[in-house]
């Protein structure tokens, strides 16, 4: 066995070197097939510079609370004791509760913190706000919102955690597998609550050892590995619903539905088909129609339709689709499209939700919960904003808005508390989100470094990294839960976030109800006494924690499709795939229609003006913004910015080479980027992942770093969903023909003495 102790990231479990009490290797886990790069950014991380080593308060708040002369993100900060730290919070969130109630207390604190299950940051902090008597929280994610309140009308669950195809049964199974948006080798590096072993990659390397021929539908080539069966098919970003209602037009007006699955197991086809045929629009779906939205020729969609209707076929759909405007359209799609090719039910045919997206997808959930934190139910739960509207109710309280078949009214936020998420990085046109970010009185974030949230908040309070603490690493679509051992002392004075909050309920006089005797120990003999009622046999806590990890037996599949043909309805009210949705249909939605449909985007009347069509993708060097300051995060830079890339032709026209620094700009902001010109991008697309650390010159407003977030909209998928539209945006590129400034995303604040 090798030495170091075992740990786990949501990027894979590892072993942990240890030198004279610093971290300096992760080395992967030895059963892992497939370890991942991101490992090598954690030494340097978790020993930076900038980590938080001290509580720290905001100077012009601790002095006399004030929000304009300094505000937040230009001022000083005082270190001061924990005693301190705590007392502050404490009070502040007892005079908010008073003067305001607990509805004027955010605590959506969206974020992915580690993968430790026990010490979640988040759920720790949703626990305490609610034993405080509660809180505004947010409703939906930042990956898939927009898919995930769409499906449960369609089909009656969410699609996106819920079990779909396995690798071995895609390799078997499907002749024709239409990927939209690939299956991309970066995203399967990636699993909240992490993995034993990586099962991408060497999934997808079945598929193609069976020879399945594989379609990417993607603006960005050489994303899916090529193991020799896989074909590129560029499309223009945002368009895949018009890609869609081509191949369904297709189907339709050549015979090719399958109309026994359709009578069966559908409603609402017929309407559907007449939107197609532009019954009420005067627009037929036809290939022509799809090949001027999506750029791709109208003769291959229809080739396609064909492949697809004439052989076993599966259509996955990356999340990337949907994080976009009218985002509900292509997943629902997907599933209309796969109902009409008859295929659904059976193994590796039908459609598959968000495969590719991260590494569990292609592996069955275990049938218990692995272990996790304890939760506590928020007094005010249906009061939820959608995730991605938090701006919106920053800037106007009291305003009502739609969300999927409701009315709301947006709280009015006085106090904002944020553990285990990266606002500034995960948030879209972040000036607009600075200038609302002044409103509230309070902003309060716990996190291990100088986050770019936390440059901006009022009181910081220094959170350990998992290293420092003992944890568990699990997820339920995996086979291993992982010990995560305690491989270094704390750094600085950081805590727990579970202790730092024990420690303000303490204060509160309501500890009790906030820790309720959780621990490690307890989280994990729950889900072991669960996993007993199915049969499944866990060692104790000891014999597990000493042997490092417990492996578990492959779930078996439950696929409520399968079931579906066999005969047992799904939970829509029509008990069938719903093609047409009376449900959504009595929403009266002028952005999200009784079936799915094609609907322009806002982001193109800009027309030529901002000419290029922006992909802010996930990051291959890093999970999101994490450990941006570590070593492979930087070692992907282009001159010490994030790398975006272009199309030859692009660059060409604009006298940009590879390793210029370049401005890319639009109306809402601009930033600099390191230029990598490649084909691999289709002309007119320029791709700058998500994830550099925000760095934004204080007098210019120019983003030095590369964070596409100033350049995106924050606009709703639509009422329905409400979701972020994070994935593409309209700009512009120019080379960058002055001296490049200095990158100060990674500096430290500036301190006062008290
Ligand atoms: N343009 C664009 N924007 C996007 C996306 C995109 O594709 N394009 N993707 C979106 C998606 S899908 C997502 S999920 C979001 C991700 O957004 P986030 O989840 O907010 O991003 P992370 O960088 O993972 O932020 C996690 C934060 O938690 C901190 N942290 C880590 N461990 C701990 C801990 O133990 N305790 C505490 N207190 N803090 C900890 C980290 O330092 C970091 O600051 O971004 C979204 N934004
Ligand atoms: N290494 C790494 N892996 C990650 C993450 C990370 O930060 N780093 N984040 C994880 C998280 S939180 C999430 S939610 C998932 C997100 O998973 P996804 O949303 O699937 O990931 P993305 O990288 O945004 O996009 C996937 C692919 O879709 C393509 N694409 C973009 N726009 C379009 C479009 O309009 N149409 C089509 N057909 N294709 C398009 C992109 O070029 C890219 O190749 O990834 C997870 N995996
Ligand atoms: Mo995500």
């Amino acid at each position: 066995m090798a030495d170091g102790v075992i740990h786990s990231s949501h990027w894979g479990a590892f072993r942990a070197r240890v030198e004279n009490g610093r971290f300096v290797e992760a080395m992967p886990f030895e059963a892992d097939a497939d370890p991942a790069g991101l490992l090598e950014n954690m030494p340097g991380a978790v020993h930076a510079e900038n980590r938080v080593k001290r509580p720290a308060v905001r100077r012009g708040w601790l002095e006399g609370r004030s929000r304009g002369e300094a505000p937040r993100g230009h001022d000083e900060f005082v270190e001061v004791d924990w005693d301190t730290a705590i007392d502050l919070v404490a009070r502040e969130i007892e005079r908010v509760h008073d003067a305001y109630g607990p509805a004027a207390v955010y605590g959506g604190s969206y974020g992915w913190a580690s993968a430790g299950r026990f010490h979640h940051a988040q759920t720790h902090l949703k626990r305490f706000l609610a034993a405080t008597g509660g809180f505004t929280d947010s409703a939906g994610t930042y990956s898939h919102a927009a898919s995930s309140f769409i499906l449960p009308h369609v089909i009656g669950y969410d699609a996106n955690v819920a079990d779909s195809h396995t690798w071995a049964e895609v390799a078997e199974n499907t002749q024709t597998w239409l990927m939209l948006g690939g299956v991309p080798a970066r995203s399967m590096q990636v699993e909240s609550g992490g993995m034993g072993s990586h099962r991408g990659a060497p999934g997808l390397a079945q598929v193609a050892r069976a020879g399945v021929r594989a379609i990417s539908v993607n603006p960005i080539g050489g994303e899916t590995v090529d193991h020799g069966n896989l074909e590129w098919l560029p499309i223009r970003p945002g368009t895949d619903t018009a890609l869609l209602l081509g191949i369904a037009r297709t189907l339709d007006a050549e015979g090719l539905a399958d109309r026994a699955f359709l009578d069966a197991h559908t409603v609402g086809y017929d309407r559907f088909a007449s939107y197609l045929r532009g019954d009420s629009d005067g627009v037929e779906k036809t290939a022509e129609w799809a090949e001027c939205i999506t750029g791709v020729p109208a003769d291959t969609i229809r080739a396609l339709a064909r492949d697809l209707a004439s052989t076993r076929s599966l259509i996955t759909a990356t999340w990337s689709l949907q994080r976009a405007e009218h985002g509900e359209q292509p997943h629902w799609l997907t599933v209309a499209v796969a109902a009409m090719l008859g295929g659904i039910g059976r193994p590796g045919e039908g459609f598959a939700i968000g495969f590719g997206s991260e590494d569990g997808i292609g592996s069955n959930r275990q049938p218990f919960p692995v272990p996790q934190a304890p939760k506590l139910r928020n007094p005010l739960a249906g009061t939820e904003i959608p995730v991605a509207r938090f701006v919106d109710a920053l800037e106007t309280p009291g305003a009502e808005y739609d969300f999927n078949g409701e009315r709301r009214t947006y709280p009015d936020l006085r106090l904002v508390y944020w553990a285990g998420g990266n606002p500034f990085h995960h948030h879209q046109d972040l000036h607009r989100m600075e200038r609302a970010w002044q409103k509230p009185e309070t902003v309060i974030v716990q996190d291990p470094w100088w986050t770019p949230t936390a440059k901006r908040a009022d009181i910081v309070l220094p959170a350990t990294t998992s290293l420092e603490r003992d944890d568990i690493g699990a997820k339920s679509n995996d086979t291993w839960i992982i010990a995560m051992k305690r491989a270094i002392e704390p750094q600085g004075e950081a805590l727990d976030d579970q202790e730092i909050l024990r420690r303000v309920a303490a204060r509160l006089g309501i500890e009790e109800a906030f820790d309720a005797g959780a621990t490690l120990r307890s989280a994990y003999e729950l889900s072991r006494a669960r996993a007993a009622e199915r049969g499944i046999e866990m060692p104790g806590f000891d014999a597990f924690w000493e042997r490092g990890y417990v492996r578990l037996p492959a779930a078996p599949t439950r696929s409520p499709m399968a079931a579906l043909v066999a005969g047992t309805p799904l939970p829509t009210p029509s008990g069938r795939i719903e093609i047409f949705s009376d449900t959504i249909d009595a929403f009266g939605y002028d952005d999200c229609l009784g079936h799915p449909a094609w609907f322009d985007k806002h982001e193109d009347a800009v027309g030529a003006a901002y000419p290029l069509r922006l992909v802010s993708h996930q990051p291959t060097t890093r999970l999101h913004s994490q450990m941006d300051v570590g070593d492979y995060s930087r070692s992907g830079k282009v001159a010490g910015r994030e790398a975006c890339r272009i199309h030859p032709d692009d660059a060409g026209a604009r006298g940009i080479a590879t390793g210029d620094v370049v401005r890319l700009f639009n109306d809402r902001g601009a930033c600099l980027a390191g230029a990598v010109v490649t084909s691999d991008v289709s002309p007119g697309v320029i791709a700058l992942p998500t994830g550099a650390w925000l760095d934004v010159d204080g007098e210019t407003g120019l983003e030095r770093h590369g964070n596409p977030n100033v350049l995106t909209a924050d606009r709703g998928t639509s009422k329905l969903a409400q979701g972020p539209t994070a994935q593409t945006a309209r700009v512009d590129v120019e080379r960058y023909a002055s001296e490049p400034p200095r990158v100060e995303a990674f500096d430290l604040p500036a301190f006062a003495t008290r």
